[in-house]
């Protein structure tokens, strides 16, 4: 695990120092777990995606702003901001353009992340949470960034969609696990395959259902499951005003 002496030499390399100095460093997060928990939570998860690798351009007129505010209008848990550009077109800046308007639920930064660094960032740019994603990492890595992570007052949401990724992570007490129903590599959805994963975790871990949401009543069945959070991206996006499909899944 990273040592306090470690977390404080990375702060202290210059473009670093530079993100520490951000007034974000000394914000106290949103709790994504708090808030999924909360006894009438929607559980929504909402996801800002202009264009994925399997399937193209998704939305490349709404903007972060309008969507964050039909977002917190439809009064989701918490709204997710696809950072990476290269398969998502997606920035740190959206992120921060969020932030400025959203003070009031947690925002997940959802990237690829391999180096310590761009947790160090999600923190600057105003994120409350990480994503981990443990098909991409070893259960080494897991646990040093998950421990960075922490360290900056950060919440990780650990991905999993094996039971491979489950193991990596070992103890799962006390953490938010993401199932993606989405197979990274084949794109392939499988609900049933996600649920029989989720039984093999306890019932008292907060569990997140990601990928491929499509209909209200999919919630309803995997609420039944044991799932607490909804991770929602494509399915709104693909309308003109995702805040409002977002807003009329919701009622
Ligand atoms: C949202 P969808 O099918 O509702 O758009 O999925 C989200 O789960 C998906 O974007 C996602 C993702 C990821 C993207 C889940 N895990 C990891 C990039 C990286």
């Amino acid at each position: 695990a990273f040592k306090k002496q470690e977390v404080a030499k990375i702060k202290a390399e210059v473009p670093v120092k530079k993100l520490v100095e951000s007034p974000n460093f000394k914000r106290e997060i949103f709790s994504l777990k708090k808030s999924l928990l909360e006894p009438y939570s929607t559980g929504i998860i909402a996801e800002f995606k202009r264009q994925s690798p399997s399937k193209g351009i998704i939305n490349d007129k709404a903007t972060v702003t309008e969507v964050t505010n039909g977002y917190l209008d439809a009064n989701v848990a918490a709204q997710s901001i696809l950072t990476d550009t290269s398969f998502f077109g997606g920035t740190m800046a959206d992120l921060m353009e969020a932030r400025a308007i959203n003070e009031q639920k947690p925002i997940l930064r959802k990237d690829f992340i391999v180096d310590g660094f761009q947790i160090v960032e999600a923190k600057a740019i105003g994120a409350d949470v990480v994503l981990l994603i443990a098909t991409c990492l070893t259960a080494e890595q897991l646990k040093n960034y998950g421990q960075l992570a922490t360290d900056l007052g950060l919440e990780v949401l650990y991905e999993i969609h094996t039971q491979e990724d489950l193991d990596k992570i070992g103890d799962v007490d006390n953490k938010i696990i993401g199932i993606n129903n989405r197979n990274l590599k084949t794109f392939e959805v499988d609900l049933e395959h996600s649920i029989n994963l989720a039984n093999q975790i306890p019932d008292t871990v907060v569990k997140v259902s990601e990928s491929g949401i499509s209909d209200p009543r999919i919630i309803t069945g995997l609420k039944e499951h044991g799932f607490h959070g909804f991770l929602i991206g494509e399915n709104f996006m693909k309308t003109e005003n995702p805040g409002q499909a977002c807003q009329e899944f919701i009622d």
